[in-house]
């Protein structure tokens, strides 16, 4: 594996050791653990009738967003899809008004409006999650558009998934982001299944990476189980973006716990394929990679904390006024 380029960004890694700075690890491990538990609260609350319509876990692939944001700056966006909310926890949300939106409460990041599917984090520069696959492929591709107008050195990345890279979308923004160079860097997150479609009866070549140069666009594939490897891969694409040298496909192989949905048992997925990847578990990999207990100990304590918190702001919060909904649509 590389090491990770020597840039001086947030993560601040310049001595080109194949570790990433002591609290770069630390910190994806507080994204994951988060994302995890917060998960498991959902799945909790949703069969208690507190959340309502479609639920995605993301158990299984938190490795990927944890890498990804550890490298990005907050100034840089981020697009997200359906399963999003290891996105939205490690691009920086606050899990109480994250909480909030996911059960429909005013006071949720988009007033609960959104929810689960739909929902975006202005202030942490999240674009937002999209109920259309594919549909944040182009979202992304305009606004790496935006940041080349305005000259300032912010990337996007939208995270997508192996179905999604089967639109027609994924073909028609890789080409524009190539001859534009714009600093969009797509993580395609193939976990393997669409729904219950598994990768090989959905594409004819399951080389997602390959497809990249095809565009004009180089592509990498990485272990999305493995948080340092998905830093590491990224934070070398956002130097590439960052100095003007456009766009990079990144495909980042892991694998659903579960089924598709809160609703799906997943019966259709091998037991001893789904064993194996759990072998590998991000959430074990990563809190190995600490390598101290009594750290990993300390994080998981103070997002306990924080996430009882957050459900009882959420919980106690008020649903969205009616009335002011429709003041809000006829306003424009
Ligand atoms: C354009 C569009 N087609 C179909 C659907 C129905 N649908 C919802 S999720 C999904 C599977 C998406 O698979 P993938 O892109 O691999 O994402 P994953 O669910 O594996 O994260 C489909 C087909 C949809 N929401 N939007």
């Amino acid at each position: 594996m590389e090491n990770p380029p020597a840039t001086a960004g947030r993560n601040g890694s310049t001595d080109g050791s194949t570790r990433p700075p002591e609290r770069t690890l630390l910190d994806m491990y507080r994204n994951i653990y988060a994302t995890r538990q917060f998960e498991l609260t959902c799945i909790e609350l949703y069969r208690q009738g507190l959340i309502r319509g479609y639920l995605h876990p993301y158990i299984g692939q938190e490795a990927v967003a944890a890498g990804v944001c550890a490298a990005l700056n907050p100034a840089d966006y981020i697009v997200s899809t359906h399963r999003g909310h290891g996105h939205c926890i490690s691009k920086g949300a606050d899990l109480g008004q994250m909480m909030a939106e996911i059960v429909g409460r005013a006071t949720g990041t988009c007033r609960g409006r959104g929810g689960s599917m739909h929902i975006s984090d202005k202030r942490v520069n999240n674009l937002g999650a999209n109920g259309i696959v594919g549909g944040g492929i182009p979202i992304a591709t305009g606004a790496g558009m935006g940041i080349k107008v305005r000259g300032t050195d912010q990337v996007v990345v939208v995270f997508f998934s192996d179905g999604a890279s089967n639109n027609g979308v994924f073909a028609e923004s890789l080409n524009m982001a190539a001859i534009y160079r714009l600093p969009v860097i797509y993580l395609l997150e193939n976990n393997h299944y669409a729904v219950s479609t598994p990768i090989e009866c959905a594409t004819g070549c399951c080389d997602l990476a390959g497809r990249g140069p095809a565009y004009g666009v180089p592509g990498t594939c990485v272990d999305g189980n493995d948080a340092l490897a998905v830093y590491r891969e990224t934070a070398d694409a956002v130097a590439r973006a960052r100095r003007g040298l456009g766009p990079a496909l990144i495909e980042a192989k892991t694998y659903r716990h579960g089924g598709h949905h809160v609703n799906d048992p997943g019966l259709y997925m091998d037991p001893g394929v789904l064993a194996d990847w759990k072998a590998r578990d991000p959430l074990l990999l990563t809190r190995r990679a600490i390598g101290d207990d009594s750290q990993a100990a300390a994080i998981e304590v103070q997002v306990d904390a924080e996430l009882k918190t957050a459900v009882a702001f959420a919980t106690k919060s008020p649903e969205p006024d009616v009335a002011e909904f429709l003041a809000s649509i006829e306003d424009g």
